[in-house]
């Protein structure tokens, strides 16, 4: 009922010995190498409890040598490995397939610098990101990302599944404000591309290759990033549109006047909201008076609290009166903000906590975003439900299929058709959470052959000498 890439293991492969272990844990010391049962079950498993490997090792290196030492052996003796950062990933990306060695980051969690004057923070990649988002708080800065798993995350995880978050519509991808890496190559070379300059157009941008490869490059061992100012005026508005149109009306009108305050624009629909009102613990309707069809946050970050209060509150009094929102309401203090996230950040949440789900992290042009919701309710009827909400500022649809259990006749009602859609309406069949186990043999619906065969070429082919 699960729809994970079925795949054999590589007969190439060799299996992991006593010998191996003793390797290790001379190189890492005894603690840093983990065959504990109870621990590697975790390990083995995904957020979902979906996807579940077969690891009999874990390793924890403290340094980048340790990372490179760890591959150059690994690569020698054939062993397969998989990288793992906070085990936050939704494809099944993160956990063994088979017997794999599990890398884990977490052990290297240290920051390393922070610029005061340009913003620039260069750490390690086990750094959690709420410990960034901490820090860079005491110091006047903010992440130039956030997402509901920000507690477990590590920003070398989000690197490399180049996350989106809620913060994406304002402050773009990290392909812009990543600004270098360090690496290790599966032999062990470490790829120094650790750049803390906003512009440098010597050669090749080759830490961009990183960005989003899930692990298949390497293993992320630092990141250098550019963190924007924290800025002292936040609203956050909970509003409720009746129909989809209106939900995209409001987004264009929100771009326009709002623009340069505008930090994050989210949608749910009935469906989502009723999952998280039944499923997620002290959760309660913002707008409680009447159910509606979409709910829409608002959020603006700007440097004079009356100035952008003023051009929030014009916006949402104009956007009333012109009917597209029917209800709405403004955070009055931090707690009601982070009441009103919960909202949206627990929908994931919640969808684990109602049972089975299947998970659709789609880019369509917002246009017909929802159509592709309402087809999907016609074609699983009673079976499932279909929940849609997402980060509609960036046309970023999270479409989830939620039923008691899984069941192959769910799947075959939701795949291929799911893709299709999305590849006919030139759509990405994955806008953030990256390919995984999942979707490793679907990239050809987002991609062409040429493009999917590029990268092995690359390697093939000579480079031209000067
Ligand atoms: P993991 O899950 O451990 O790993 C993810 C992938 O990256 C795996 O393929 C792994 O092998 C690889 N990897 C990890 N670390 C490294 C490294 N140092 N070097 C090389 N490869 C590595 N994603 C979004 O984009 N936007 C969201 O808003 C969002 N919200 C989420 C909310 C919840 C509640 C949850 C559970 C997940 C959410 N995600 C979201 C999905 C997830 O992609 C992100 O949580 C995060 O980027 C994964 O980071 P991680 O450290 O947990 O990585
Ligand atoms: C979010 O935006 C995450 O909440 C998770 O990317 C999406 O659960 C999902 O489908
Ligand atoms: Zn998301």
């Amino acid at each position: 009922g699960s729809a994970a890439t079925v795949i054999e293991r590589n007969t190439s492969f060799s299996t992991l010995n006593s010998d191996d272990v003793s390797y290790f844990k001379e190189l890492l010391g005894e603690k840093s190498v983990v065959e504990d049962e109870d621990v590697l079950l975790t390990a083995n498993t995904d957020w979902m409890r979906k996807y579940k490997g077969s690891s009999k090792l874990l390793l924890q290196p403290k340094t980048t040598h340790e990372v490179s030492q760890i591959l150059k052996y690994c690569n020698s003796r054939c062993l397969p490995v998989v990288p793992q950062g906070g085990n936050t990933g939704l494809v099944g990306g993160s956990v063994p397939v088979f017997d794999e060695v599990i890398i884990n980051m977490g052990s290297m969690n240290n920051i390393i610098s922070l610029d005061k004057v340009s913003g620039i923070l260069v750490c390690e990649a086990g750094c959690i990101l709420e410990n960034l988002i901490s820090f860079l708080d005491n110091h006047g800065f903010i992440m130039p990302l956030d997402l509901g798993a920000k507690g477990s995350c590590q920003i070398g995880g989000n690197v490399s599944t180049n996350a989106g978050g809620l913060r994406l519509v304002r402050y773009g991808s990290l392909h812009g404000t990543v600004l270098g890496l360090e690496a290790v190559l599966a032999n062990g070379d470490v790829i120094d591309m650790l750049g803390t300059l906003r512009k440098d157009n010597t050669g090749y941008d080759l830490k961009h290759l990183f960005i989003g490869s899930e692990g298949s490059l390497g293993i992320v061992t630092k990141v250098s990033i550019l963190t924007p100012p924290k800025l002292s005026s936040v609203n956050l508005a909970f509003l409720a549109c009746e129909d989809y149109f209106s939900c995209q009306k409001l987004l264009v009108e929100a771009k326009r006047r709002l623009g340069d305050i505008l930090s994050a624009f989210e949608f749910l629909d009935n469906q989502s909201m009723d999952l998280v009102l039944n499923h997620l613990e002290g959760a309660r309707n913002p707008l409680p008076s009447s159910m509606h069809n979409f709910y829409v946050l608002i959020e603006t970050t700007g440097s004079d609290e009356s100035y952008d209060k003023e051009k929030l509150e014009a916006f949402l009094l104009s956007s009333m009166e012109g009917g597209l929102i029917s209800d709405g309401v403004l955070a009055q203090d931090i707690n009601q903000a982070s009441s009103f996230w919960r909202i949206r950040e627990g929908v994931p949440e919640a969808l684990m906590k109602a049972g089975a789900v299947y998970k659709y992290d789609l880019s369509i042009p917002v246009e017909k975003m929802y159509d592709l919701v309402v087809e999907m309710r016609i074609r699983m009827g009673q079976i499932a439900r279909v929940i849609a909400y997402g980060h509609l500022g960036d046309g970023n649809l999270h479409l989830n299929i939620s039923a008691p259990q899984y069941d192959d006749t769910i799947l075959a009602q939701i795949e291929p058709y799911v893709y299709e859609w999305t590849s006919e309406h030139k759509g990405s069949i994955s806008a953030e959470h990256g390919l995984g186990l999942m979707k490793a043999n679907k990239i050809f619906y987002s991609k062409s052959p040429e493009t999917v065969q590029f990268l092995p070429l690359l390697r093939t082919c000579r480079a031209r000498e000067h």
